[in-house]
């Protein structure tokens, strides 16, 4: 298996994250970024092993066109890449500002076709190719992308008869399939982005960019799905943020691949500056970062009844799919609840320096235990526990 990056383009990578932060995530309801907070985003990113950033169009103000500008300016060792629409003139704006990828997409299912542009599949192609040919007019050498709005919604005869005449133009680096409704599964995804990276090999380029909403809460699962059939391109966005509930977390896909191969995880991300980006982006739209989060929020990787704080001391692999370790975490083991076990009170008792017997720790957990049933126990109650027993002199072993 192939994850990672590189920017050697014959050694190409196998996955390439395209992250949305700066332009799905500044659709969500709580984003408004100031330039500075895109700079911030854009290098953290960049820093915790972004290859692409996907920014909104510099058609939509004329704030949105200057900071594409900064952030090329910046010089980054990122791929800028623009969303526009399938319009010359968004088109010719994005070419101006710098963009080093232009991130075209248009409606193609008939309820998005109908309530948006009116179009009909022939005439989407058509769209695509005029804007396309005069796109590569001016910059023949810019990455060209063209992406199916809502396609998971759309016929799949409709979805082939819009791929495969403008993979046989030779226009397009890649294709984007997007769940805009956040409606698809996982072996739907697999079916479409097997046939569609299959069927336009050969004719045109063959990479194939995945966008997943997660309406139904199957964003990650759907982006794995994606890489795994053959797509070259995922779009995330950090903490999933994006329209409605967002789209792909980020950190939900590099726990995905990280469940896949975590050697090639590692050496391809900065797995430790996850969270810090986490933590960044969420106080740039003042949320909290979600409690169970993957990977980064508060209780990722706290363990709590006795018969798993027994096994994570003996091996923490007993219940630790992710190693916190390898992403700069640390496991919590709860102690002071009506659920412990004797061997989280056993290691409270150690870091306090006591060597209690089996029967002394015995006792001590019933304590905790009784008290914890009439609610959690702090850490204080915890030792104050563990001091009473310590002093008793059969305690002490
Ligand atoms: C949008 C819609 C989009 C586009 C995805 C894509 C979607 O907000 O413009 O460019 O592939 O979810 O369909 O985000
Ligand atoms: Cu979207």
């Amino acid at each position: 298996m192939m994850i990672g990056k590189t920017s050697d383009r014959n050694t190409r990578p196998r996955l390439t994250i395209v992250d949305s932060t700066l332009r799905e995530g500044e659709q969500f309801a709580g984003a408004d970024f100031t330039s500075e907070d895109k700079l911030d985003i854009a290098r953290a990113l960049v820093e915790f092993g972004v290859d692409y950033l996907e920014v909104t169009s510099p058609a939509a103000s004329p704030r949105s066109a200057a900071d594409l500008r900064m952030l090329v300016d910046a010089g980054l060792p990122c791929t800028i890449a623009a969303h526009i629409r399938c319009h010359e003139e968004d088109a010719r704006v994005a070419l101006e500002c710098g963009a080093g990828a232009l991130n075209m997409v248009m409606a193609t299912s008939p309820i998005l076709r109908a309530a948006g542009h009116g179009k009909t599949i022939p005439e989407v192609v058509e769209t695509a190719e005029r804007v396309a040919r005069a796109v590569r007019n001016e910059a023949p050498e810019i990455e060209l992308r063209f992406s199916s709005e809502d396609a998971f919604r759309c016929p799949l005869g409709d979805l082939l008869n819009v791929y495969l005449p403008l993979s046989e133009t030779g226009l397009f680096d890649r294709f984007g399939i997007a769940d805009t409704t956040g409606v698809a599964g996982p072996e739907q995804v697999s079916e479409i982005v097997a046939l569609i990276a299959r069927t336009t090999k050969g004719a045109g380029r063959s990479a194939i960019e995945f966008h997943g909403h997660n309406d139904a809460g199957c964003a990650v699962a759907n982006a794995r799905a994606a890489y795994l059939a053959g797509a070259s391109h995922i779009n995330t966005t950090v903490l999933g943020i994006g329209e409605r509930n967002g789209i792909t977390a980020l950190e939900g896909l590099i726990a995905a691949l990280y469940t896949l191969d975590p050697v090639a995880t590692k050496a391809a991300y900065r797995l430790e500056a996850l969270g810090p980006l986490a933590h960044l982006v969420a106080r740039k739209v003042g949320r909290e970062v979600p409690f169970n989060h993957v990977l980064v929020g508060e209780t990722a990787f706290s363990h709590k009844a006795g018969i798993h704080t027994k096994a994570v001391y003996n091996d923490p692999r007993a219940y630790e799919g992710l190693v916190p370790e390898d992403f700069g975490l640390t496991r919590e083991i709860a102690v002071g609840h009506r659920l412990t076990g004797w061997n989280a009170v056993r290691v409270r008792s150690e870091a306090l320096g006591y060597r209690l017997s089996v029967n002394a720790l015995k006792k001590a957990t019933e304590c905790v235990k009784a008290a914890a049933d009439g609610g959690d126990l702090t850490l204080q109650e915890v030792d104050a526990i563990l001091d009473q027993v310590a002093a008793k002199p059969s305690g002490v072993t």
